[in-house]
């Protein structure tokens, strides 16, 4: 069913934390997508970020979900309030039904402080679709935090740090993969590592030292990634996890870097959008463009007109 325009709820309705509020607004991102409504609702929700939005990345099966479902019920334990959004590279709609849900995160049914959305990745491994910026960013504007669950390995890492403001890796004792690609300085750095299954002995000690071994030199903007180890199912290691985390939103408080990054994430998410649409020319006309100060949705839509006018493509 195709919800109208007039269906999207306001800012201050999602606000309130009602989840079906929520469902609607996620509903509208896929039947509303070029609406000038949703981008003001998006760019609004935006401007009313609240959250710390971490990443969660890794290899398949590394315990990415383990791990954030620790996450979530530790949140919630605090009584802070979180949306979670699972990446799913192996979902295909088929008949209607989601399959491969990844999410695989327990939660009461019954809890209006957390709320959980799987989503399909756009082709590439671990990509990011449209449809999952604009779940983030309305999530960002109602709950104290934000998950995103993502599958990357190599340089795939990079399209997370466009939604998040703080990236964790997980690694995997006895897998060389993610280490040979930060070796080799393929791989975008992630801001915390995590060794995950810490409980497998000798195997998460070496990945651990491996992991310090290979960063020892690296270091992005000030800030040198730390080396965790977490071992989710006995929930050892999270309060070390958790420290680092809160290290690193503490330097991005600094120094006005959070907003930097938040700045440099909205300028990408127009960039690839329009690429992907106008290509490197289209690109490149839009970057002449004189236009007014609002908010990145709206430009895109701007600019998208603005393109599809002159050049005639499909709008
Ligand atoms: N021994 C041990 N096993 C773990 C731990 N965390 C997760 N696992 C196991 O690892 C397997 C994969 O865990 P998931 O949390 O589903 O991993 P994931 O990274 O989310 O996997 P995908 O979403 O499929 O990429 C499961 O069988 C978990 O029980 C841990 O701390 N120790
Ligand atoms: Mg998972």
């Amino acid at each position: 069913m195709r919800a109208a325009a007039s269906a999207l709820p306001t800012l201050s309705a999602l606000t309130t934390g009602d989840k079906r509020v929520l469902a609607r607004a996620l509903a509208a991102i896929e039947t509303d997508a070029g609406s000038k409504a949703l981008a003001a609702l998006l760019d609004a929700a935006c401007a009313a970020a609240r959250a710390h939005v971490l990443g969660l990345t890794g290899p398949p099966g590394v315990g990415k979900s383990t791990l954030a479902s620790a996450l979530v019920t530790r949140a919630r334990a605090r009584g802070e309030t979180i949306g979670v959004i699972a990446v799913d590279p192996s979902s295909r709609r088929t008949g209607g039904a989601l399959l491969g849900d990844r999410a695989r995160i327990t939660t009461d049914p019954n809890d209006t402080g957390v709320f959980i959305r799987s989503m399909a990745a756009r082709d590439r491994l671990g990509g990011l679709s449209n449809e999952t910026i604009a779940a983030m960013v309305l999530m960002r504007a109602i709950y104290d935090r934000v998950l995103i669950e993502s599958v990357g390995i190599g340089q795939s890492e990079a399209d997370i740090s466009f939604a998040a403001d703080t990236v964790v890796l997980c690694v995997q004792p006895g897998s060389g993969d993610s280490l040979q690609f930060m070796k080799a300085g393929v791989m975008e750095l992630p801001e915390v590592i995590a060794v995950t299954k810490a409980d497998m002995g000798a195997a998460a000690l070496r990945a651990r030292s491996d992991v310090e071994g290979a960063l020892s030199l690296a270091s992005e903007h000030g800030w040198r990634a730390p080396v965790v180890a977490v071992a989710a199912t006995r929930t050892e290691g999270l309060d070390d996890l958790e420290a680092a985390i809160s290290r690193h939103r503490e330097f991005l408080g600094e120094h006005d870097r959070l907003a930097q990054r938040r700045d440099a994430q909205e300028r990408s998410w127009i960039e690839e959008t329009i690429r992907a649409r106008f290509g490197t020319d289209g690109l490149a006309a839009a970057r002449r463009l004189a236009l007014p100060a609002t908010g990145a949705f709206t430009k895109e839509l701007l600019i998208a007109g603005d393109l599809s006018r002159r050049l005639g493509a499909p709008a």
